[in-house]
């Protein structure tokens, strides 16, 4: 955040998309191209500056990648109730993706499968990869794919991946983002038989929105807090039978939580 505020660009004055509620367009501060490294064999990437919903988090997650639906009557929380159509669908995006099948020379697989089977049968691949950006579909979908690329690769016994995200909203999304895909993570090593790895996140257009920068700033004097402990239920072997209760922090202390408007 400190390197956004300081040597960002500033988006005023150009013509921008997303605006807030009451109208007023959401203009930002920017920075191209931030890579953030985290290495979860050594702790949990959860902030502590405020509260990061972890349970909401993994539902929305668990919604994506394992049941693979795009309907927001399968979600528990209404983060995606502003981009979903009167029958509840948010068009071909995320969990719609995960869910079609491909032909592979060994048969038929979505992608979420396909990297189940290489991490069981060909863990060595540097092939192991996911990706939702699918542009004969954009046209169906009501928000385009901002975490859209998964690269999984397995190094010694651990299990590492890169998360490609094209645009972030540092305040609103970043630490949500980092933990469900630090779950996620921590999910596909645990039923693939692999410790837990780095999660290499890649963002291309890292924002703070003009409404959100004295709030980053408050944010920034606050007391940190040490990492929590992350806890999964060791007994689960198969992808599809984690749920939402099988994932736990322990002794995680956080600063208050804050209202936060969100630019749509
Ligand atoms: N956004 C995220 N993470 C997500 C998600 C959305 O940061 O998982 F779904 C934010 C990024 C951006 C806005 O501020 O939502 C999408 O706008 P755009 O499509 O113009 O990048």
């Amino acid at each position: 955040c400190e390197s956004i505020l300081n040597d960002g660009v500033s988006t005023e004055g150009e013509k921008v998309r997303p605006h807030w509620e009451d109208g007023t367009p959401a203009h930002t501060i920017k920075k191209f191209g931030i890579i953030n490294e985290y290495d979860l064999s050594k702790e949990f990437p959860v902030i502590t500056l405020r509260p990061t919903a972890f349970k909401s988090a993994i539902d929305e997650i668990l919604w994506i990648w394992q049941k693979k639906s795009n309907n927001i009557n399968d979600l528990n929380s209404k983060i995606w109730n502003s981009w979903a159509d009167e029958d509840g669908s948010i068009g071909k995006a995320y969990g719609y993706q995960l869910g079609v099948k491909h032909q592979y020379k060994e048969g038929l697989f979505d992608q979420v499968d396909r990297v189940l089977f290489d991490l069981k049968n060909n863990p060595m691949s540097r092939r192991i990869m996911t990706n939702i950006y699918v542009h004969q579909d954009l046209h169906e979908m009501n928000l385009y794919p901002c975490a859209y690329s998964m690269t999984f690769n397995v190094e010694g016994n651990k299990l590492n991946a890169i998360l490609n995200q094209r645009s972030s909203d540092v305040l609103v999304a970043n630490n949500w983002n980092v933990v469900q895909y630090a779950v996620l993570l921590h999910m596909f090593a645990q039923v693939s038989g692999f410790e837990v790895g780095k999660l290499i996140h890649v963002i291309a257009d890292a924002h703070i929105y003009d409404r959100h920068i004295d709030m980053i700033r408050e944010l920034m004097t606050r007391e940190q807090f040490p990492a929590p402990v992350f806890r999964m239920n060791p007994d689960i072997k198969d992808f599809y039978d984690f749920t939402v209760k099988d994932f736990e922090l322990v002794d995680y202390q956080a600063g208050k939580q804050i209202k936060i408007p969100v630019a749509i």
